[in-house]
């Protein structure tokens, strides 16, 4: 059977799915279906870094293969283009994003680098599936080292409109370096249609019959495929473990209180001081929610070694201090900021303790808490998933609570509606969604995305006759 190989920046972890992050869950289980290898970037940064060992790790049909990368790749691509200039860039923060040309030039070296490095360990009829902003340019470098394999890439986050995306300067480069895959998928129809305009508009790209798109001198056929989650695993983690146990210590904790839940890592597009805001106006409005409802925001920090995260991170403690001083009484405290991470099992339980899922990111690709809230819900007595109109979840979502996330008013008023929502309404929209949730499951989005890749592009049916010459010390003894 031919493997899968999924190159992303961050790789695993195989085991303990319950403490691994969505998207590695999604990944371990398409990588277990099939067998296969997973490649990317091992966490370290080192002297010798993208040159240094290949570190493997075996655990059944699976394997991994990381490198390191030197302390210029990190501060040049993970640290600088990619989290200073694609990522604000491709959630519409034109303000906070870093032109500096060295920054992409330390990307370009690192995509060339790490796909160099793979080369070796591939087999000719291996599938090839290249995960997100971290990676534009893997599939064209692997393609001029003579990979002929199927090719994929999956973008996780937004793809702006070409009026956003044409103020990176490189932004032809990129959009070349994407049709250079056979398959490019988007989590929305939204984020497809941007970048098909871009090619049709920008590049005088032109559509074929099969829907592909000719521009650069390439094809490439683009299309959208929302992402899932192990929605099964989810409505089910509350019954044991870490779940049970925070259920019922919420449940106590909260005697009665009904609480709204927010659960996003630190990031300014999240929209996370708009909801501190909302919060506030809400108690302002509607005063006899004072010691009723408290809002639980869960924060772990990320990315710190950007200014731009910090910066945020203290804004919301700031907030959230003054929110607090001024409502707060002797038994009753309405913002709960919790600046780390738990576990996956432990969040089941407190998305299922909790009457509100409040996730209104100011732009999104998909938004996996959405989902897993809506699926660690009491199908008896579920709470109300509020949701912002800029989630890529809201195309899927549509029985949600929808809201403007930039409206402070908007956003108190849904919370507002979520609350006071009667049990027959909250069932009914719980129903709806949740058979969304657990029919497009992780599995189910994988499959779809690689029965798609394999049929414009079938994987070569030979025979494995060991590695390719010359490159026998990259390859694991086992
Ligand atoms: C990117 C795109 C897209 C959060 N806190 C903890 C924790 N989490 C987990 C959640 C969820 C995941 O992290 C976050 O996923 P999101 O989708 O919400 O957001 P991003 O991290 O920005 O992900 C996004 C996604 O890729 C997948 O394609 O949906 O649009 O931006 O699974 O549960 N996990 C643990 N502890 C925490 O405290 N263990």
């Amino acid at each position: 059977m031919t493997r899968i190989v999924v190159v992303s920046n961050r790789v695993g972890p195989l085991s303990d799915t319950g403490r691994a992050g969505g998207l590695a869950v999604a990944l371990v289980d398409v990588l277990r279906d099939r067998g296969g290898l997973w490649f990317g970037w091992s966490g370290e940064v080192s002297e010798e870094g993208t040159f240094g060992p290949l570190q493997f790790h075996e655990d059944g049909n699976v394997s991994t293969a990381t490198i390191d990368v030197a302390q210029a790749d990190f501060d040049e691509f993970y640290a600088g283009f990619a989290n200073r200039a694609l990522w604000p860039t491709m959630h519409y923060r034109l303000d906070l994003t870093d032109f500096d040309k060295r920054l992409e030039q330390g990307y370009r070296r690192v995509n060339e680098r790490f796909a160099n490095r793979l080369v070796p360990l591939l087999r000719p009829d291996d599938i090839v599936w290249v995960h997100d902003y971290h990676f534009f340019f893997f599939g064209e470098e692997l393609r001029r080292a003579g990979v002929t394999n199927p090719i994929g890439y999956f973008l996780h986050i937004p793809f702006p409109v070409p009026e956003v995306l044409t103020a990176l300067p490189n932004h032809r480069r990129l959009a070349e370096a994407m049709s250079a895959y056979d398959l490019v998928g988007f989590q929305t129809n939204n984020h497809l249609e941007a970048f098909e305009r871009y090619l049709l508009e920008e590049a005088d790209g032109v559509r074929n019959a099969d829907g592909s798109i000719s521009a650069f001198g390439q094809t490439v056929l683009a299309d959208a495929f929302p992402i899932g989650i192990d929605a099964g695993a989810f409505s089910k983690f509350h019954e044991a473990d870490e779940g049970a146990e925070n259920l019922t210590l919420m449940r106590r904790e909260l005697d009665g209180q009904r609480q709204i839940v927010g659960v996003d890592r630190i990031d300014y597009s999240k929209g996370l001081p708009q909801r501190f805001e909302a919060f506030e106006r809400l108690l302002e409005l509607y005063p006899e929610h004072k010691g009723q409802v408290r809002l639980l925001q869960i924060a772990p920090p990320s990315r710190s070694e950007v200014r731009a995260y910090l910066q945020i991170q203290r804004l919301l403690e700031g907030l959230s201090g003054r929110i607090n001083g001024r409502f707060a009484d002797l038994d009753w405290t309405p913002i709960h900021l919790i600046s780390r991470s738990f576990p996956r099992r432990a969040l089941a339980g407190i998305y299922r303790a909790s009457a509100v899922g409040l996730v209104t990111p100011l732009r999104d690709g998909m938004n996996l808490v959405a989902k897993e809230y809506v699926a660690a819900q009491d199908p008896e007595d579920p709470g109300v998933l509020v949701l912002s109109r800029f989630a890529g979840a809201v195309e899927e979502m549509t029985e949600a609570v929808i809201v403007n996330p930039y409206s402070i008013d908007e956003l108190a008023e849904g919370l507002r509606q979520a609350i006071r929502m009667p049990r027959e309404e909250r069932i009914e929209r719980w129903r709806a969604l949740n058979e969304k949730v657990t029919t497009n499951t992780a599995a189910a989005w994988s499959r779809r995305y690689l029965d798609r890749l394999t049929a414009i592009h079938p994987p070569a049916a030979a025979e494995y006759d060991g590695p390719r010459a010359g490159v026998r010390d990259e390859v694991p003894s086992a």
